[in-house]
């Protein structure tokens, strides 16, 4: 196992569920944490509970001027990220495609998926020049399994495990791993975030099961970076097992 005191772990969407979850669990087994979002008490909020192993970043990852400036003037013990967390990332709406917002569709593809290629290519030849790292995505079982309304969100999530899996191929030799991490129900903020705030709408999604929780992905994150530098997981699908990908709809 890798020691977590010899990582610096950068966790895009560090604010809310899986994301605070992770920062928590690498910070606390001894890591050095960047955790960004864009809501900065929240990021104070962390670091005051987690002590100097964790430096807030208020950035918005659609801004990639903003994004590269912020990870280019990084304090010297925070500048060397081995582990690229990208996480930050939201579903907006469950409308059939017809009946969608555009403006919706269009913040899941700046997010989800050019947040999430900026915050690559920033840190991305860093690692490669030092000659070890690990990029992992928070991917989905959105981007393998269609739902009803998942239209534009399920097709940002299949980019991440495209790109993810691309980036396999491109690192190969190069001594950074690439793991996409592929939840299914975990409760977070998600929900309310694609309800545009409907508490009630948002909870009745977890309502008579067990959902995921944001640890119970944070623990999975944790063991594929932690693992000897020789075992690369490519991707990693997690459901609660109360859930299952079954739902072939017929129109009769
Ligand atoms: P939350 O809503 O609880 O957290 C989302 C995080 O992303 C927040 O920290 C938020 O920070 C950040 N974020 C969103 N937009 C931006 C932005 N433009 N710039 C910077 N940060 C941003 O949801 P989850 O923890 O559940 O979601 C994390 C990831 O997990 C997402 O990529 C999501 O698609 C994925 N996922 C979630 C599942 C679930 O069932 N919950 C299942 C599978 C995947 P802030 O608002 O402060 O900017
Ligand atoms: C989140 C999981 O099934 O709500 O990506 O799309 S799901």
């Amino acid at each position: 196992m890798l020691d977590p005191a010899t990582l610096t772990v950068l966790v895009t969407g560090a604010t809310a569920g899986i994301g605070a979850a992770t920062a928590r669990r690498f910070a606390l087994a001894g890591a050095r944490v960047i955790g960004t979002g864009r809501r900065a008490e929240r990021l104070i909020a962390l670091r005051d509970e987690l002590g100097p192993n964790f430096h807030p970043l208020e950035v918005d990852v659609r801004d990639n001027a903003a994004l590269t400036a912020a990870l280019e003037g990084l304090p010297e013990a925070f500048a060397k990220i081995n582990v690229v967390f990208a996480n930050a990332g939201l579903a907006l709406g469950l409308e059939p495609a017809h009946k969608a917002s555009l403006k919706d569709w269009e913040d899941m593809v700046d997010t989800n998926i050019k947040g999430l290629l900026y915050t690559v290519r920033a840190t991305l030849p860093g690692m490669v020049e030092r000659g070890e790292g690990h990029v992992v995505f928070t991917g989905s079982v959105a981007g393998d399994y269609p739902y009803l309304g998942g239209n534009a969100y399920g097709g940002t999530k299949a980019f991440v495990k495209q790109f993810a899996l691309n980036l396999v191929a491109d690192l190969s030799g190069a001594g950074v791993r690439v793991t996409n991490i592929e939840p299914g129900m975990v409760e977070t903020e998600f929900s309310l975030v694609r309800f545009h705030g409907d508490e009630a709408r948002s909870s009745d999604v977890y309502a008579g099961l067990q959902p995921l929780s944001g640890e119970d992905i944070a623990e999975q994150v944790f063991f594929c970076c932690t693992l000897p530098r020789h075992v690369a997981i490519d991707r990693l699908q997690v459901m609660p097992t109360s859930q299952s990908f079954a739902g072939m709809k017929v129109a009769r």
